[in-house]
């Protein structure tokens, strides 16, 4: 299977459904400018993706995720137009383009944010494709993955870091919550609506915890390589400096043993799930090689 035309066309579809929920919404203008400006900012569609893949690596039809996806996909926009605010990492850029608030003003872009994380509920409540037992089940792991046991917890924790050398435990803490749990929500969705066993839903949990973890280490990695500045993403610079990283804390080639351990433990959960592999294993093996 060839993972790069793979992850394209999914990201395709999945932006097409999104412009269309959004062209549909009674919005005021520059509010609706402000949310779209950062949804079509690009950006590797890899929450929604994820998804579609589970679902397909259990033999469902992926119209059925769209919705969940697309949530997930809002949730994360949500959460960088939030992280470069002034009062929070102050960024300027992100995907190459000048970020929310620069372009809107910060008031517009705290609403943009708050609008978009409340859309997402709405996408999965008034879903006609869930059951309502579904549909409880995606919004709870939502609700739990974004907010201050997840997401917003882990932003807080990361607040708390700057200019703290953390253990690997500890950094590790951070970014499980972060970045990890909206990873993992994303794989839950995609094993709740393919309806898999208990046992496989541990599995793929596990998988996607290892994965979420990779992703962070390999996102650390690419900022000490600069690779990441092809995308106009500039914390590769000394901008950040004052945060703990993975590469920091266990030099280069440590964090990419780290990463490969991950990898490895990721991929052996994945054949214990008892479902289709090699799409979720390539989509590991994207994580860890990705260049932006
Ligand atoms: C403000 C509540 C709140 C949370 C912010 C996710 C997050 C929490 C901040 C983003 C800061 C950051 C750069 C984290 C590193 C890992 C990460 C989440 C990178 C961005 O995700 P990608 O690579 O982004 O999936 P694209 O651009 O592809 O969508």
């Amino acid at each position: 299977m060839n993972i790069v035309h793979y992850l394209q066309e999914k990201k395709e579809i999945i932006e097409k459904e999104l412009y269309q929920i959004f062209a549909e919404k009674k919005i005021p203008q520059s509010l609706q400018e402000s949310m779209l400006y950062s949804l079509q900012a690009g950006g590797k569609r890899l929450r929604p993706i994820l998804v579609l893949a589970v679902l397909e690596a259990c033999g469902k039809p992926l119209e059925i995720g769209l919705e969940a996806a697309c949530a997930l996909e809002v949730v994360h926009t949500y959460s960088l137009i939030h992280d470069d605010l002034p009062c929070m990492d102050d960024d300027d850029f992100r995907r190459g383009k000048p970020t929310n608030h620069k372009v809107f003003g910060e008031a517009t872009a705290v609403l943009a944010g708050d609008g978009l994380l409340t859309v997402s509920f709405e996408l999965i409540a008034a879903s006609p494709h869930y059951t309502a037992d579904q549909k409880v089940a995606l919004l709870a792991l939502l609700a739990k993955a974004a907010g201050a046991e997840g997401m917003v917890g882990g932003q807080m924790a990361d607040m708390e870091s700057e200019d703290q050398q953390l253990t690997l435990t500890e950094l590790q803490r951070v970014h499980e919550r972060k970045t990890g749990k909206l990873l993992e929500a994303a794989v839950s969705f995609g094993a709740i609506l393919g309806g898999v066993s208990n046992e496989a839903f541990d599995h793929l949990q596990r998988y996607s915890y290892h994965l979420g973890i990779a992703f962070q280490i390999q996102d650390d990695i690419l900022d000490v390589q600069g690779d990441s500045q092809v995308m106009g993403k500039q914390v590769g610079s000394d901008e950040h400096n004052n945060k703990s990283t993975y590469p920091k804390l266990l030099t280069l080639q440590g964090a990419k043993d780290q990463l490969m351990g991950h990898l490895a433990q990721a991929k052996t959960h994945l054949t214990q799930a008892g479902i289709q592999t090699e799409l979720l294993a390539s989509i590991a093996d994207y994580v860890v090689q990705r260049n932006h």
